[in-house]
């Protein structure tokens, strides 16, 4: 098979940008649904893109996962400190802030930066599904969380309280979800008119699942990606291009 190309939009998809526009003016509740290719713009690797994904370079569960963790933390804990001194430098493009200007919406993301609450989001109407970089947590069960200083983050330590491994508050493979951004994540998509996909494989359960979820309730989706993906098949409309081109001419209010 031939690598898909990063496309950028092109006149072909003004008509969808077109009919992705009405759908969304005539939605009361729009929800986005995130993932990496929202950021990849400001910089931040992909985990799946073929040659620029972290998953090209890097074992995910040598990395991303508790087994990793406890097979070597040194290595874990310097994999996280590197990205996030480079999240620390990344600034929003302008996909989050196409996003962030839209205070009707809802956001529902698997990213773990911040750039979504640094470009404006109202911190409160961002569910996190992946949890976030920007603190660390303890590994044991004695519920210690801590911010980080993501521009001078600290390496491996134990937690102060019980001893154990401090570790980033992500969700790695086998872990389950927060239970309450799950839970509002749900709500949202079960009550949304629109559901606007953006920058996911859409092949990590049980986040991809929320897109059927929203759709069977009765949302229309719209999707939006440098090119077909596991979501392509739930799309009502899907808009082929970069998420800081597609998202400003969808967003705007022209
Ligand atoms: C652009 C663009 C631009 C680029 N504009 N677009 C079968 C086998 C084995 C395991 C499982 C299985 N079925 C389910 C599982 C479990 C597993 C899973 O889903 N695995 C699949 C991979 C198969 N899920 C879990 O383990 C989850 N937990 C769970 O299920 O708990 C229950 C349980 C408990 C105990 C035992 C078993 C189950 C947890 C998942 C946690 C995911 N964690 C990560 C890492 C976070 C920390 C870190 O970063 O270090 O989250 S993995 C990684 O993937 C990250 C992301 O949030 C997540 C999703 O990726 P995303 O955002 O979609 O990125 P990409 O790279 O995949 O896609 C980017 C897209 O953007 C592409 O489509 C590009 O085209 C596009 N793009 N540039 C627009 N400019």
């Amino acid at each position: 098979m031939s690598e898909p190309k990063d496309r950028t939009i092109d006149i072909a998809d003004t008509d969808r940008i077109e009919s992705a526009r009405e759908l969304l003016s005539n939605a009361a509740q729009l929800v986005s649904f995130t993932g990496a290719g929202l950021s990849a713009e400001s910089g931040i690797a992909t985990f799946r893109d073929a040659q620029t994904g972290l998953w090209a370079k890097f074992d995910a569960m040598k990395l991303a996962s508790a087994d990793g963790f406890a097979r070597d933390p040194e290595l874990v804990s310097s994999w996280y400190q590197d990205r996030r001194r480079a999240m620390a430098q990344a600034r929003p493009n302008a996909a989050h802030r196409a996003l962030a200007e839209r205070a009707d919406l809802h956001h529902i993301t698997q990213n773990i930066d911040d750039l979504l609450v640094r470009a404006g989001a109202d911190p409160a109407r961002v569910v996190s599904l992946h949890g976030t970089m920007t603190r660390d947590r303890c590994h044991g069960t004695c519920g210690y969380e801590v911010t980080i200083d993501m521009h001078d983050p600290p390496g491996l330590r134990t937690c102060p309280t019980c001893g154990e491994h401090l570790r980033p508050a992500v969700v790695w493979f086998g872990e389950m979800l927060p239970m309450e951004a799950w839970t509002e994540a749900e709500r949202l998509c079960l009550g949304c008119d629109v559901l606007l996909v953006v920058g996911t494989s859409a092949v990590v359960y049980p986040a991809a699942g929320l897109i059927a979820l929203a759709k069977d309730a009765g949302a229309q989706v719209i999707v939006v990606n440098t090119q077909p993906s596991d979501a392509s098949a739930l799309a009502d409309v899907e808009l082929i291009g970069r998420a800081g081109e597609v998202l400003p001419a969808l967003l705007s209010s022209k």
